[in-house]
């Protein structure tokens, strides 16, 4: 197939094609064959859209040639010239549209929407620049611009152009689309909404650019920067300028498949992926009232068409904007806000219910909850504690709207692209059938006592930890040991999610073996992360761990024992290295904190056991495998949302009391990393530590290093050890994102 296509568009053998020119002759392969695909599959009368500011989507090309089928013929075609498919796949670009667990999600969820066949596209921004490319510089993070859109890519630009009206200027729009290839089944859409002017050579120094300048700037960045007013209020813009095209572009289509907008709720389900895209409730109404329906239809009709998912109870992400903000950006739903505030107001008096609170702030949640038909949390624990503490209050008016939605990831690109050997061992073990319905991983429990199959899950294991090794050298510079335990923490960079409670176990280890105790096995510490860049004490908590990484790389004495490597620029790419190349899945975030987590759920279905609190979907994971295979400690959420109420916590307490946590923490302001790394910096996160710990650190520090001792013993029974990872990667069923879609449509959008 590429040999003919070589020569049609190229006039070239494939052998003398260079890279580049294969990847765009690949890039046109796929988009021909999803224009095939597309034209196979009928509308059908309703349809979902999935609404978020984010969709971390990664590299597309690898996916889309499994998804459409072609993935093994195009590496063998290749391999016969001596190509590898991998360094085709390396050509692309990495898109970064998305910051974290939100935006992965969202990029799953379509890949099982087309891939169960339902009729659902995405709708969300087409950032220039995503989030920041992190450099790290004196052990510092530094942010870059990470310009990814090339002049051929996986957009389509598309004729249709809405306008938006803001408060004193309009912008027309510009939409690109994106095929979703569902995995031997239909192709949506990602519609990725743009401005006509956005202007890169705005942005200077960095990341620096003028904050007020939205008609360049609204489509440059992912959430720049809201330390600043101006960087709230574009943020904002960027919302208002996302709900906006999509209500019409949603409007337009509905009436195209018949709808005649009092039926909308037959013809649409509109999920909102957290609050950043509330604002499409108001929008539709308004644009409902604009075809004339008046205000009490036009809610009602809205109200039947919503349902609005959660991703988090910390509050600094539950989003309330002045309504002087929302008079600046999108005059034209205010008035629509207050009418559906006022409401609620005469029917319910508690004022933590309001959508428009006593500080004239627009409580985005609060008018989901109100004007949505279903309210879900992502992980069974999350929703719990959503409905027994953080919502309570609505919960006990709306029982009926609230259901949980455990989170799901999708197995084709976190088992079947990232991790061909695995996928090889167990097509051969257990068949094919799990592709299509993961329950069937379980098959794979039948085979625990079979040695032969457990020596190989070990050497798929090592050789994964080659791969990565190989990378780390070749990117950074740095020689990893194979020979070590991969014990790995990649995620954002948050307090609640405790980087600072593993590498104050870092500092523990390397004082061990200056002390003389070294580990039987050495332990590799891996970390990834991006801290938001004006996250000081995340920056900080970075800061710490890379001088570390250069104490003991530079010193021959805890080097054979100990290695602490912070990876640069953790993304998507990054992630399908690392996760298969795991033995040991940090997830010990303080419990209650993380909402659901799904990087647990691929470490887990890769092979890796977990060393985790009782939080978000570990919960799960914890009752899947048995108190056998996955490391439980630390307090539970009900213990830590009662210290919570009390306000009593006192980290002094801990670290007075405690020999081993005080000698840890005294050591971020040691002279050996006083040398290493800036005093500002290591001082400010030592007092953070001592003088408040939000976040609460110190409660399970020692079970964390008593559970930790306990880990590294047990992987030295090989046998053993392999077992848990069998054990893991058969119950991780539960876990595909097919499954938790299957759920949403079925209890939420009925397609
Ligand atoms: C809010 C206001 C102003 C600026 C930024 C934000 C903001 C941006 C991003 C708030 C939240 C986010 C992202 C949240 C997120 O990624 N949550 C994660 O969602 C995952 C998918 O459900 C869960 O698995 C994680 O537990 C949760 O942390």
């Amino acid at each position: 197939m590429l040999k003919e296509k070589a020569q049609v568009v190229y006039n070239k053998e494939l052998k003398d094609l260079s890279k580049e020119e294969i990847y765009l002759m690949l890039l046109d392969i796929c988009k021909e064959m999803s224009d095939d695909r597309k034209a196979k599959y009928e509308d059908g009368k309703k349809k979902l859209y999935y609404i978020s500011a984010e969709f971390l989507i990664g590299k597309l090309l690898g996916n889309n040639l499994i998804n459409l089928g072609i993935y093994e013929d195009v590496k063998k075609e290749l391999k016969d010239v001596n190509i590898s498919l991998a360094e085709i796949e390396e050509i692309e670009n990495e898109p970064s549209l998305g910051n974290g667990g939100l935006g992965r999600l969202a990029a799953c969820f379509l890949d099982s929407i087309a891939t169960l066949g339902l009729n659902g596209d995405g709708i969300g921004l087409n950032y220039h620049l995503g989030l920041f490319k992190q450099v790290f510089e004196k052990n510092l993070q530094m942010e870059t611009e990470n310009s990814w859109i090339t002049e051929k890519s996986w957009l389509r630009k598309q004729e249709e152009t809405f306008t938006v009206q803001f408060g004193d200027f309009a912008l027309k729009s510009v939409l690109y689309d994106m095929d979703v290839v569902g995995y031997e089944n239909r192709v949506n859409s990602l519609h990725l909404f743009d401005i006509e002017a956005a202007d890169e050579s705005i942005v200077k120094d960095g990341i620096e650019f003028d904050k007020s300048d939205v008609k360049k700037n609204l489509t440059l960045f992912l959430y720049p920067d809201d330390s600043t007013e101006e960087g709230r209020l574009l943020r904002v813009y960027q919302q208002y300028f996302m709900v906006s095209c999509g209500a019409q572009l949603i409007l337009k289509q509905a009436k195209e498949r018949g709808s005649n907008l009092h039926d909308l709720y037959d013809y649409v389900t509109v999920q909102i992926n957290d609050t950043h895209p509330s604002m499409v409730i108001p929008e539709l109404i308004r644009l409902l009232m604009a075809e004339g329906i008046d205000i009490k239809e036009a809610i009602s009709i809205v109200e039947k068409t919503c349902a609005y998912t959660n991703h988090t109870i910390l509050a600094e992400a539950l989003e309330k904007w002045p309504m002087s903000y929302l008079e600046t950006v999108a005059p034209a739903i205010v008035p629509i806000i207050r009418v559906l505030d006022a409401i609620k107001k005469a029917e319910y008096t508690d004022p933590s219910m309001a959508i428009i609170d006593d500080e004239n702030r627009v409580h985005m949640a609060h008018m989901d909850i109100h004007y949505g038909y279903s309210v879900n949390g992502v992980a069974y624990l999350h929703t719990e504690i959503l409905k027994n503490n953080e919502l309570k209050q609505f919960y006990d008016i709306y029982p009926e709207k609230f259901n949980n939605k455990t989170n799901g990831i999708t197995f084709r690109r976190w088992l079947l692209h990232c991790n061909p050997a695995l996928t090889e061992l167990l097509d051969e073990q257990i068949g094919e059938d799990y592709k299509k319905d993961a329950e069937n991983l379980k098959k794979l429990l039948e085979k625990k006592d079979n040695d032969e199959v457990l020596d190989r899950m070990l050497a798929i294991k090592n050789q994964n930890k080659q791969a990565l090794a190989d990378y780390v050298k070749e990117t950074q510079g740095i020689e990893l040991n194979t020979n070590g335990i991969f014990d790995i923490q990649v995620k954002r960079l948050h307090e609640y999610k405790r980087q600072q409670l593993n590498i104050l176990y870092g500092i523990h280890k390397y004082l061990e073996i200056k002390a003389g105790k070294k580990p039987s096995t050495p332990i590799v510490m891996i970390f990834g992360a991006k801290a938001a860049p004006a996250y000081t004490i995340a920056k900080d908590i970075i800061h710490l761990i890379l001088c570390m990484q250069e104490l003991i790389e530079n010193d021959e004495e805890v080097k054979p024992y100990l290695q602490i490597v912070m990876l640069e620029n953790y993304n998507v790419t990054k992630a399908e290295m690392v996760i298969p190349a795991c033995d040991i899945s940090e997830q010990i975030s303080l419990a209650s904190k993380e909402a659901s987590g799904t990087g647990n759920m691929k470490f887990m279905l890769n092979g890796a056991v977990t060393l985790g609190t009782e939080d978000g979907a570990n919960v799960e994971i914890h009752q899947l495998v048995g108190d056998e295979n996955i490391y439980i400690f630390g307090e539970d959420s009900d213990t830590v949302i009662a210290r919570y109420e009390r306000g009593d916590y006192c980290s002094k307490d801990y670290i007075e009391k405690s020999k081993v946590i005080k000698e840890a923490v005294e050591f971020i302001i040691s002279d050996e990393l006083m040398e290493l790394g800036c005093e500002e910096n290591l001082t400010r996160l030592y007092k953070e530590l001592v003088g408040k710990d939000w976040f609460m650190t110190f409660p399970d520090m020692e079970d964390y290093i008593a559970t930790k001792e306990r880990v590294f013993a047990d992987y030295e029974d090989r046998k053993a050890w392999a077992k848990k990872m069998l054990v893991n990667t058969a119950m991780a069923g539960f876990f595909s994102s097919d499954r938790t879609i299957a759920e949403y449509n079925k209890d939420i959008w009925n397609l």
